[in-house]
């Protein structure tokens, strides 16, 4: 630093402001104007450096030179400030344009729930019965082995267990040492609630049922039933071949007739099935009846007289009826459902046909 400096502050002085307005003009954001603005104005930045020099020139010269660099730094913070200021707005006008609403486009559809067909079904079924008199009751899906078989008529080594193949509940592991397992049917409703209260009777229980079953078309290994029983003095089987009639007209509409056909459950005497007539063919024959013109859809029978001793019931002053169906059976007849695989297939092009 010299006396005939003089030209290079003035020099230097320029260069910087205009190398450092075009540096300020090119920074695209925040954190690059804060760097360019160290380099240019920082204690250990550009213009520190120079003014640094002043104090080595001659007295009569450092005012004109001062009076420099106090223009460049201001023009300098101006530049910085003025391009804050216009990153900060387009910052702003950026995330505004991201947020931005079209209010003129169409609107996206919100898929509505709906209820599962069996649950439809199962409340349609319960509101008929419902609506002649009985109550909805519901019961565990673990049950004793003395509800689902022994206190049903069905003792231990009964040839009639075979008719449903038992998940058992591992005794040890269920704390317990009495035979436990997962119900095969809602029938074992009928002794509890048989055993809590006095007749007159007239309960609807439906419920999740297991079997260890080879599953096909038409069996599930978990399934659904509803039960119903009736008892009271003077009760007949008219009594439960008029409420079932009803029941098949209200879920399958029309004049439908029903047939009995004697069946063999060890809990019921007389024991039966019921068939509807076919209302795909009007009971002419088809594929759906397979060729009979009648439809199974439940089975049935007068409350076995040990069965009310055994619950302290009176045989001779108390009579019942109990009838046991399965929903998805009657939800696949209704609808046309070939395979009840679907029911918990959770294919939504299945569940949307049921609004
Ligand atoms: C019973 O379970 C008797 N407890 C019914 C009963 C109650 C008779 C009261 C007399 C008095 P069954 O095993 O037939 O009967 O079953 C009744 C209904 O449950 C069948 O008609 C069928 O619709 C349904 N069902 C049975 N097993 C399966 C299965 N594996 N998958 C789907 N549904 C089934």
């Amino acid at each position: 630093m010299s006396g005939e400096g003089r030209g290079d502050w003035r020099g230097e002085l320029e260069a910087l402001e205009r190398e450092g307005l075009a540096a300020i003009a090119a920074v695209a954001d925040a954190a690059g104007l804060e760097q360019v603005r160290v380099q240019l104005l920082g204690r250990k930045g550009r213009l520190t450096g120079i003014l640094r020099g002043v104090a080595a020139l001659p007295a009569a010269e450092r005012p004109a030179v001062g009076a420099r660099a106090n223009t460049a730094k201001a023009a300098l913070e101006a530049a910085l400030e003025a391009r804050r200021a216009a990153l900060e707005a387009g910052a702003r006008a950026a995330a505004v344009a991201r947020e931005r609403v079209d209010v003129t486009l169409p609107g996206r559809p919100v898929g509505g729930g709906r209820l599962h067909p069996l649950t439809q079904i199962l409340e349609e079924i319960c509101s008929v019965f419902v609506e002649m008199g009985f109550r909805v009751v519901e019961g565990p899906e673990v049950e004793w082995d003395y509800y689902n078989f022994e206190a049903l008529n069905i003792p231990e080594g009964h040839p009639a267990r075979d008719m449903w193949d038992t998940f058992w509940v591992d005794p040890a592991s269920a704390g317990t040492d009495r035979p436990m397992l997962l119900r095969t049917h809602t029938s074992p409703m009928q002794i509890r609630v048989m055993e809590a209260t006095r007749p007159p009777v007239r309960v609807i229980v439906p419920g999740k049922c297991y079997r260890y079953e080879a599953v096909d078309a038409s069996h599930e290994s978990q399934f659904h039933q509803v039960e119903g029983l009736a008892v009271d003095a003077g009760i007949t089987f008219a009594h439960l071949k008029g409420t079932l009639q009803q029941f098949a007209r209200r879920i399958f509409g029309g004049e439908r007739r029903v047939r009995f056909r004697c069946d063999y459950f060890p809990f019921v005497e007389p024991g039966v099935d019921m068939s509807i007539d076919c209302f795909a063919c009007q009971g002419a024959g088809c594929r759906l009846c397979k060729g009979t013109g009648w439809i199974e859809i439940l089975g049935a029978g007068m409350v076995h007289p040990d069965v009310l001793a055994r619950v302290g019931y009176d045989p001779a002053r108390v009579t019942g009826f109990a009838f046991g169906m399965g929903p998805a059976r009657i939800a696949m007849l209704k609808h046309g459902i070939e395979d009840i695989r679907l029911f918990h297939g959770n294919d939504p092009r299945f569940l949307r046909q049921f609004p």
